[in-house]
């Protein structure tokens, strides 16, 4: 049968030891920006610069979680999750951020105790150490990820002190959320925090030529180091896994019939996952960026390559949608970070790739998420993947009447049509994808899209104290997976 997002109903089986459940991340959730020792980290102070963000909103309450554990485990419990991914925010456990600044006791005393509620509830914690949320103190002090050598003895400084204080009780680990996003987002377009970028209206300082490559670059030496620290101080005694968490939508071409359009949907991918998978699988930079970017594209060292080839447990993957995509001819712009092409929506012959949400870049085409998983599994070696975040915000959803935005339809059938994709790309491409994480368990903070677009399985009631609400998709995941996953 197909439905409204070009999938299909499947029957297809899921192993029998997957796990499901949701994701968040602390800057998205947590509020009490400034309680318990709490310094700003740079999506503070850039949600406060005006005009950075939709709505002028920012992360100060946001759905409140510092105060409300308890009521997102109950809600986790209600739904039936199995795993749960947060993120740490650095700025609670470090709060000036450095090597040699304090370490806050309340920060830490504050995971643990989540962890332990979330452990005695039966569902695990799967711990991202970054999600976008640095310290400012340490963009002020030496520029942030621009510095590699301050930044990665800093993080490994930093990853060092979690491992040890939670390395007993957490299993999964994930060093970094889409370092992608915080390269070309925070360094490129400017769109997040930092807000570099080569563009003067937007931003006073920036080289989205350089800086994006080189940041990218930091974050790789980075993951390895902490990836590194773990093996040899946390894993022997206690075991786990880590990896990072990569975003990439899959790409069709717009003319399927010309070769360039071809091509250039691969290089979209590559620009988009492979800078940091080749790396991380293959130990080189994919030749198309190289070729595009020569010498700005920063060069490892043989002992950072060995630091960072080999270095994911599993891979993580963050996938939303799809784009046609159509080459350019000439030249790339010196600025170019996508490789040369554009995004459309529609293909040659006016095919829509999906329908409208209420994402500018977002358009559902579940069968998409099956290309890219046998894509990844094929070009890295098919690896163990766990799919770290997938959702859908919904056009308009912020101003229905609470009624009908707790019906939210299409949300469950983007969940049912994503999943049975997955479920295929499982049992007939024998990709090993092993968990599943939705984004996202709360409607929150969208970062600079504010509070208007949501991506919650509930409801949150911002004028009204934060309080959650289910939507019709919240129980749909456990339906769909007790359907998916093999009973043997
Ligand atoms: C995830 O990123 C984030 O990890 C999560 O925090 C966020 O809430 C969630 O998505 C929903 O957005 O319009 O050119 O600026 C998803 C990957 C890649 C999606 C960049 C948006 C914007 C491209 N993101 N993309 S552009």
């Amino acid at each position: 049968m197909s439905s409204a997002h070009g999938s299909y109903t499947t029957q297809n089986k899921l192993p029998a030891d997957f796990a499901w459940g949701f994701a968040t991340a602390s800057y998205q959730i947590e509020g009490a920006y400034d309680e318990d020792g709490r310094l700003p980290s740079i999506w503070d102070t850039f949600s406060k610069t005006p005009g950075k963000v939709e709505d002028g909103t920012n992360g100060d309450v946001a759905c409140d979680s510092y105060h409300r554990t308890h009521e997102d485990i109950k809600i986790l419990k209600q739904y039936g999750a199995q795993v749960y991914r947060f993120s740490l925010s650095w700025s609670r456990i470090i709060p000036l951020g450095g090597r040699n600044d304090p370490v806050n006791a309340k920060g830490l005393e504050f995971y643990s105790k989540f962890i332990d509620d979330l452990n005695a509830a039966g569902i695990e914690p799967v711990i991202t150490l970054y999600h976008w949320d640095l310290p400012d103190e340490l963009l002020e002090r030496y520029g942030g990820a621009l510095n590699q050598e301050e930044f990665v003895a800093d993080y490994a400084n930093y990853a060092r002190i979690v491992f040890k204080s939670f390395g007993h009780k957490v299993k999964r680990w994930i060093t970094f959320n889409e370092p992608w996003c915080s390269s070309v987002l925070g360094y490129n377009t400017g769109k997040h925090a930092p807000g570099r970028t080569s563009d003067r209206t937007k931003n006073p300082v920036g080289d989205g030529a350089r800086e994006p490559w080189i940041v990218g670059k930091t974050l790789l030496i980075a993951h390895g180091t902490a990836v590194d620290i773990f093996r040899k101080e946390i894993k022997p005694t206690h075991g786990g896994e880590i990896g990072i968490t990569l975003n990439g939508d899959w790409a069709e071409p717009w003319d399927p019939e010309d070769p360039a359009d071809i091509e250039a949907s691969e290089r979209k991918i590559e620009f988009a996952i492979s800078w940091f998978a080749d790396p991380i699988y293959h130990g080189k930079y994919p030749d198309s960026m190289v070729k595009q970017l020569g010498d700005r594209l920063p060069a490892f060292t043989p002992e950072e390559i060995a630091l960072v080839k080999g270095s994911n447990d599993f891979y993580g993957m963050n996938h939303y949608c799809a784009n046609y995509i159509r080459h350019r001819e000439g030249e790339p712009e010196p600025d170019d970070a996508a490789g040369n092409l554009d995004h459309l929506f529609e293909d040659k012959f006016g095919n829509p790739i999906g329908p409208e949400t209420n994402c500018e870049w977002l358009r559902p085409n579940a069968i998409g998420f099956r290309k890219l998983l046998k894509w990844l599994s094929d070009r890295y070696g098919y690896p163990k993947i766990y799919v770290t975040e997938n959702g859908t915000s919904i056009k308009g959803e912020n101003d229905l009447p609470l009624e009908e935005l707790l019906k939210d339809d299409f949300r469950v059938q983007y969940y049912s049509d994503y999943i049975g994709a997955m479920a295929d790309a499982s049992a007939i491409d024998g990709v090993n994808v092993k968990m599943y994480m939705a984004w996202s368990l709360l409607d929150n903070y969208e970062w600079s899209e504010g509070y208007q677009t949501r991506f919650g399985v509930t409801f949150v009631d911002y004028e009204n104290g934060q309080k959650r609400i289910p939507k019709k998709s919240a129980l749909t995941l456990g339906e769909i997976f007790n359907n998916h996953v093999s009973k043997e």
